[in-house]
């Protein structure tokens, strides 16, 4: 077993090592004994929707050519792949319904422990969905916004799109799907007709069944954008900041705790909390005090709006358990693995669940409640300053690595920054760079890591091979992740990487800013709900131009993507206009009509359509090419 096939993260590779020295088993040694996977599952031809089954379909036409009750293979792949998408649209949106919820409690006079650090951002909201601000209380404009918010989970006219999609995308765009019937009007109620029309004897129409699913992703990217906005508003909207990604982050003089998850809502109280009870660290003998670390999104948010360090991305999240100085783990909601305890009892490490729906065996929970946030947090840091007390000093091994990352571009710091370029029109110096193909297109590179692709190196090679060319790109979730680890989120990177166009654009942002060199090869933007931060920028990009989304030389690509959210993702991705590359096959090849259906029949129906390619190489060259099209399409 050489463990540097399973990572192209040297820290990751380092602990690997270890795992397999100590004898622990990670994600990859368990992927190992899983193989061979069914190929009745990864065509997505094994449909379990009702006890009849498991029924199969035949991938090569010899045997069963239909289920139990009729379904045919287009109609399983179909049903199975909308269900996915419906569930990552649940995630996304129930973490959005969190932070609506905290607005609507705080507007109440409820919740003590939060406030609206940005009122700014708030008023920018407000203006956005129309809510009056002359001489009215801050909290009765919070009232509004999180009534209007929550009505997006809560309105019955199926004819009325929800209002944060209405209010955000460029007109064409609300005009193109609302033709279509594509706007979703209700969060939950398309969540729930997903379900529904996939149940047995229901929808068996596949055609229709993709459509169903492109309307319930476009839930999703509502639910993010409200997530993301509402977010900006309580903790701060991102700003660049310095900070440093991978293992090399934790400390052996310091109780160290990771964040892992989703949710600001206690990983940023923990962040404000820590320097309160470091004299109690100290005491203990942690003579540097505390050191929050983040894992997965819930360490880009914290990341973003505190600079904290990200020890690593979704893969490698059994790994900080290694080096033997983690005291504590606390987790929320999403990409959190079970098997985080069994690993944490061969330490000292506590593993803290907190959300009530997801709770752990083998974890300590932790009931996160909002309205004792701080008392919660001091509870959780105690736990872990108690741990201190417990590890051993010998099994300490952390891995001497790290880099610097220059972190959280929103899509304000991305304009607060060109307006150092050209204060009366910012996005100006954007637009002209891209019509003089200094930059060709902008990708957003977004998802996961799977244990089917070399941690992290798909997106390395993408990047790399597509900033060469003098794309611009953007980043979120475990992509970032994969980018600040590889040292890719530097100025040091845009000179090293950046095509000639590419990096005298970003030098001259980068020196403008005052940021003392180029931008940063990768931009960060966020968390995976933050992917609404790149609409938000596209969406101002287009309506300058007077184009719609699908009009820009812009396209995503998910190389390594994992969870049903990455599905949700790339369907909006898709819906919203984009050619989007998705790197890890989803269970759509058993039929060709749903295939064609979402690669080549979408392009006619909303401009975007998934490439899948699981070669970096031919996927940038499609990418690229994709870019071309669009500009050609400019008159570029
Ligand atoms: O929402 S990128 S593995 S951590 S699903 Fe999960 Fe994928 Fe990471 Fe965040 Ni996004």
């Amino acid at each position: 077993h050489d463990c540097a096939h399973c990572s192209s993260d040297a820290c990751a590779t380092e602990m690997l090592n270890l795992a397999e020295a100590n004898s622990i088993e990670t994600a990859w040694h368990r992927y190992e004994k899983q193989q061979p996977q069914c190929g009745f599952g990864s065509a997505g031809l094994c449909c379990r929707i009702c006890l009849k089954g498991p029924c199969r379909i035949d991938p090569f036409g010899e045997g069963p050519k239909y289920g139990v009750c009729g379904a045919d293979r287009d109609t399983i792949v179909a049903r199975h792949l909308v269900r996915m998408i419906a569930a990552g649209t649940a995630a996304h949106s129930e973490h959005g319904r969190h932070i609506a919820l905290a607005m609507q409690h705080i507007s109440q006079g409820e919740l003590h422990d939060y406030s609206i650090r940005d009122e700014a951002k708030l008023y920018a909201i407000a203006k956005t969905l129309g809510v009056a601000t002359e001489g009215r209380g801050l909290l009765a404009i919070v009232g509004d916004l999180a009534a209007i918010t929550l009505g997006d989970f809560q309105n019955q006219d199926y004819d009325k799109p929800c209002a944060w999609l209405a209010a955000s995308l460029t007109p064409r765009r609300v005009k193109r799907l609302g033709d279509l019937g594509l706007l979703p009007h209700n969060i939950d109620a398309s969540v729930a007709q997903t379900m529904s029309r996939t149940h047995v004897g229901c929808d068996a129409d596949p055609t229709n069944l993709i459509l169903g699913g492109l309307r319930v992703a476009m839930a999703d990217l509502d639910g993010s954008m409200l997530a993301t906005e509402l977010s900006d508003a309580l903790f701060g909207t991102p700003q660049p900041v310095v900070s440093a990604a991978n293992l090399g982050v934790m400390k052996r003089g310091a109780v160290n705790i990771a964040v892992n998850g989703h949710n600001p809502m206690l990983s940023d109280i923990i962040c404000d909390v820590a320097a309160d009870l470091r004299d109690e660290a100290i005491a203990a003998g942690a003579a540097e005090g505390i050191n929050i670390i983040g894992i997965c999104c819930t360490g880009h948010e914290v990341m973003m709006r505190h600079g904290v360090p990200l020890a690593t991305n979704y893969l490698s999240q059994e790994l900080p358990i290694l080096t033997g100085a983690l005291e504590a783990m606390v987790v929320d909601v999403q990409c959190i693995m079970p098997s985080l305890p069994r690993i944490a009892e061969c330490f000292h490490t506590q593993i803290i669940t907190t959300d009530k729906h997801n709770k752990i065996s083998g974890a300590t929970h932790v009931p996160f409640d909002e309205h004792k946030a701080v008392e919660t947090a001091k509870t959780i840091i105690r736990m872990a300053i108690a741990a201190f007390g417990r590890r051993d000093p010998n099994r300490v091994a952390i891995p001497a690595f790290k880099q610097k990352s220059i972190v959280g571009f929103s899509a304000e710091a991305v304009v607060a920054a060109l307006a150092k370029v050209n204060a009366d029109d910012p996005l100006k110096p954007l637009v002209d760079n891209v019509v003089n193909g200094n930059i060709q297109g902008i990708v957003l590179f977004v998802g996961c890591n799977t244990t089917k692709v070399q941690q992290d190196s798909a997106y390395v090679d993408l990047a790399k091979s597509l900033a060469k060319r003098n794309v611009l790109v953007l980043a979120t979730g475990c992509a970032a992740g994969a980018f600040a680890k590889a040292g890719l989120m530097t100025s040091e990177a845009t000179t090293q990487y950046a095509g000639e166009g590419l990096k005298g654009v970003l030098s001259a942002i980068g020196t403008a800013a005052g940021l003392g060199g180029p931008l940063p090869l990768v931009m960060h933007m966020g968390s995976c709900v933050d992917n609404s931060r790149a609409v938000a920028l596209a969406t101002a990009l287009a309506n300058k131009l007077g184009v719609d989304l699908s009009d820009l030389p812009l396209v995503a690509s998910a190389p390594e993507c994992m969870s049903e959210k990455a599905l949700a993702i790339g369907s909006w991705a898709v819906t919203i206009g984009l050619p989007t590359h998705v790197g890890s096959v989803p269970p759509v090849i058993g039929s060709q009509i749903v295939t064609k259906l979402v690669t080549e029949t979408a392009k006619d129906l909303v401009g975007g359509y998934f490439i899948v390619d699981t070669d970096p190489k031919s996927a940038g060259d499609k990418l690229y090419a994709a870019i071309q099209e669009r500009r050609a399409g400019l008159g570029l």
